[in-house]
This record gives structure tokens, C-alpha cells and sequence, in this order.
């Protein structure tokens, strides 16, 4: 395998891009070398600008759940296209996928449109504010939830990747009012209550996935839910990640727990950018123009990332993929943990559904604690790896692999040679 086109454009863009990348995940820095760059994709394939072709488990870190250029998704976003980009005014496509959406999530009367996110996680811990009244947020050490001020801490996702507690530029003041607790830890939680009496809410990935996959054990979730309800607390559920991934309902639907406020991203547009917040009435009547909380945004709605999103989450509750995503993780699990036992690796895979991934670790991962136990050099030999066996992974130990539909028979074969291949590369290391 060639990288030499890879290359020249890392240098190109060293220019007038910050590492050559515009989101730092990118960059490759946890697994060394340089950023691979992408020429095109269809389906569970992605092509770089050397031509050289992987079986696709980023799918753009979730968005891409259908595949590549799904030909629903296509003809969609060019029908749109042919009636305009942006009007700055609302269009029948935003109510049709509002109506989508809060279909989805039963506890969801209203939603609001955002571009990403980050801004859909960032106007959700404001509306918790301005409905509680209250100024705290807890929320839990290796979960990310975009790059506002408040939640910079203790992240995971690229601050974990690059190692970094937080981040730069960001004000002691702005994070005065985030409270830190640990994933799967309830007691940890309660502890905030005890002293404090300000606590809008706690926000929460309802599936970890950046930390690598983490999972909620033994009711976490349902019993803080149950314990905030009875603090006059609200339950924020982060589910940029897993929403209409885990299942069309999120993870909410899988653990039978709903949020007050849900966060919605990635799959909401189907590669488009859309974002997501909503809620129960009550709740959003809060949010301008009907009540004193502000948010705004000029692409909101934007006619082309609705048509997109449209398209995907009606094809995605069509094809219905979630009983086939369980059975080839389960394929996908066996086949890292035979490989590790054959080459005797330590290894421990994290799965729901179609999010999983790989941790280089003796110790169960339930927390960001556990998942730093992880070998990151290992992580990087397998990743590079399994690149030059044509499988393309999130670069970093601490994101999570994600599946798509269009995934065949013949990939996950090819996956699988490339898997044994790897883990024999890890077990030759010093
Ligand atoms: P965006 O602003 O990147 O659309 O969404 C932020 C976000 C919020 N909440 C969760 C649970 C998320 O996983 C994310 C973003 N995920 C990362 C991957 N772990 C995006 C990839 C990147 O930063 O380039």
C-alpha cells in the first residue's frame, strides 16, 4: 500500500490548515504518521487519494449508518438542491423531519434544529438551566459531548486521544458550574447532591462512546434517572452517538429509560449537518421565540442537511437494520476476541449494537479509569495494521467503531484476515 498522495497533501495542508485537519481526531496523532486523505466513498467501501480502498468502520464517526451514498439519500439531497441551498425562513422539509423525530422519541413533543452537536449538547445544558433555574452540570469523566466551554473537562474523544485534561482557552469560570462524577458510579453522582443544591441536571452518553464503548451496568441509567427525578434534576441524554444507531429510538429505546432532554447529531442528518435538542412541552417552551431562553442559527433547517436526513432516517426505519447490526458485532466480536486468544493479546471488546471497539487491556472497561488501562501502542500497531489489511478504523483507542448496512459477507471476510493479521503484528511487539 502507497501513501505517497496521502503525503503531499498532508504538507499542502499543513499550510492553511491546522495539522492539515479541521477536527483534530483526524490528525492520527495517537497511532503516529500522518492523516490518510480521502478521495471518495460508496456503500461499506471509502477510497483514499492513493487508490487505495477500505471496508469502511468509521462511516464519518456514525453519520453514514446506511452507507456511502445511499441512492435514497442521493436522490433526495439532489432534488433538494434544484430548489435552493438556504432561504433564512422555514420550509415544510423541517417540520416533516421534526415530525420523524419526535415520533422516534415519545418523550420529545418539540425539537430544535441546530448544525451540530456540539450546538445541539450546548443549547441542551442551556435549557436545563432556564427551566430549573439551577446553574450546575454533572456530567461524567471520559464522555464527550462536543467542544463548548463547560463540558471541556475530563472529555473524552480527541482529549483523550491527545491526552489532554482540557483544553486551552478555556476560562476557570466556564467550568465552575461543571461537576465531574464517574460513569457507572451512581454513589458518584450523589455525592454532588449532598453538597450542592444548584444541580440543573446531569448529562450523560447513555452509551459511552468516547472513551472507546462504554456500557451502562446493572440499571445505571434507569436508577439515575430515578434518583434525579426525586432531586428535581433533569436527565440529559447525549445521543449525537447513538441516536437511531443504538436503535430508530436511541438508546433510550434499548434501556428502556427516557431523558427529559435528548441531544441529537451524525445519523439526524445522514452525513448532512444537522444537530438536534428536544423535549417534553413543558420544557421547550422555554426556548425563543415562546420563552426567555436564546438560540438561533443561520443554517438551521438548512433545506439540503433536512432532505438528507429526511431520506436517511426514512430509509433507515424502512431497511430496519438492528437485529442484523447485533448479529455481525456478535461476528465481529468473535472474530477479535479468537484472534487475540490464537496470538495471545490481551483484549477486551466493548460492544452495543453496532458501536464496539477493541481495548488492548486485561481489566473490564467501565469507566474512563479501566479504559486508560488500554495499550495505546498496541492499539497503534493494530490500527496501522489493519489499514495496510484494507480496514479502515477510527484512529485513536478511545473511539468507537461503527457499522452501516451496506456491510456485506465478503467484507466482514476481509475483516476477519485482517483482524488475525494484526493482532499477530501486536503479539511480535517487544
Ligand atoms: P459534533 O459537534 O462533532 O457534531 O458532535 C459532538 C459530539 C457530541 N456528543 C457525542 C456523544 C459525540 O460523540 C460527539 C462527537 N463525536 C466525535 C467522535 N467521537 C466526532 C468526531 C470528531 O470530533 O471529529
Amino acid at each position: 500500500m502507497k501513501f505517497e498522495k496521502s503525503q503531499k497533501l498532508y504538507e499542502k495542508g499543513l499550510v492553511n490548515l491546522v495539522g492539515a485537519v479541521n477536527s483534530p481526531v483526524r490528525a492520527f496523532s495517537s497511532v503516529g504518521g500522518n492523516p490518510l486523505f480521502i478521495k471518495k466513498a460508496k456503500g461499506s467501501k471509502i477510497v483514499d487519494v492513493d487508490d487505495n480502498e477500505y471496508v469502511d468502520l468509521v462511516v464519518s464517526y456514525g453519520p453514514m449508518i446506511l452507507g456511502h451514498r445511499h441512492k435514497a439519500v442521493e436522490k433526495a439531497a439532489k432534488k433538494a438542491l434544484k430548489k435552493g441551498y438556504s432561504f433564512g425562513a422555514s420550509t415544510e422539509a423541517e417540520i416533516k423531519l421534526a415530525k420523524i423525530v419526535c415520533d422516534a422519541f415519545p418523550e420529545m413533543d418539540k425539537v430544535r434544529f441546530v448544525n451540530s452537536g456540539t450546538e445541539a449538547v450546548l443549547s441542551g445544558i442551556r435549557l436545563a438551566r432556564a427551566f430549573t433555574g439551577k446553574d450546575k452540570i454533572i456530567k461524567f469523566s471520559g464522555c464527550y459531548h462536543g467542544h463548548q466551554d463547560a463540558l471541556l473537562v475530563a472529555a473524552g474523544s480527541g482529549l483523550a486521544t491527545l491526552s489532554l485534561p482540557g483544553s486551552k482557552g478555556v476560562p476557570e469560570g466556564a467550568v465552575k458550574n461543571t461537576l465531574i462524577a464517574e460513569y457507572n458510579n451512581l454513589e458518584s453522582v450523589k455525592a454532588h447532591f449532598e453538597t450542592h443544591d444548584d444541580i440543573a441536571g446531569v448529562i450523560i452518553e447513555p452509551i459511552g462512546g468516547n472513551m472507546g464503548v462504554v456500557i451502562p451496568q446493572n440499571n445505571f441509567l434507569k436508577e439515575l434517572k430515578e434518583f434525579l427525578e426525586t432531586k428535581g434534576a433533569l436527565l440529559i441524554a447525549d445521543e449525537v452517538m447513538t441516536g437511531f444507531r443504538s436503535m430508530f429510538g436511541g438508546a433510550q429505546e434499548v434501556l428502556g429509560v427516557t431523558a427529559d432532554i435528548t441531544c441529537l447529531g451524525k445519523v439526524i442528518g445522514g452525513g448532512f449537518p444537522v444537530g438536534a435538542y428536544g423535549a417534553r412541552n413543558e420544557i421547550m417552551e422555554q426556548v425563543s421565540p415562546l420563552g426567555g431562553m436564546y438560540q438561533a442559527g443561520t443554517l438551521s433547517g438548512n433545506p439540503i442537511a433536512m432532505a438528507g436526513g429526511i431520506a436517511t432516517l426514512t430509509e433507515l426505519k424502512r431497511q430496519n437494520p438492528y437485529q442484523k447490526f447485533e448479529e455481525v458485532g456478535q461476528i465481529l466480536e468473535t472474530i477479535l476476541l479468537a484472534a487475540a486468544k490464537k496470538h495471545n493479546v490481551d483484549l477486551v471488546v466493548n460492544r452495543f449494537g453496532s458501536m464496539m471497539n477493541p481495548f488492548f487491556t486485561k481489566s473490564k472497561v467501565t469507566n474512563f479509569e479501566e479504559a486508560q488501562t488500554s495499550d495505546t501502542k498496541k492499539f497503534a500497531v493494530f490500527f496501522w495494521e489493519m489499514i495496510k489489511n484494507g480496514v479502515f478504523l477510527p484512529p485513536s483507542q478511545f473511539e468507537a467503531w461503527f457499522l452501516n448496512s451496506a456491510l456485506s459477507d465478503k467484507d466482514i471476510k476481509k475483516i476477519s484476515i485482517a483482524v488475525d493479521k494484526s493482532m499477530l503484528a501486536v503479539s511480535k511487539m517487544k
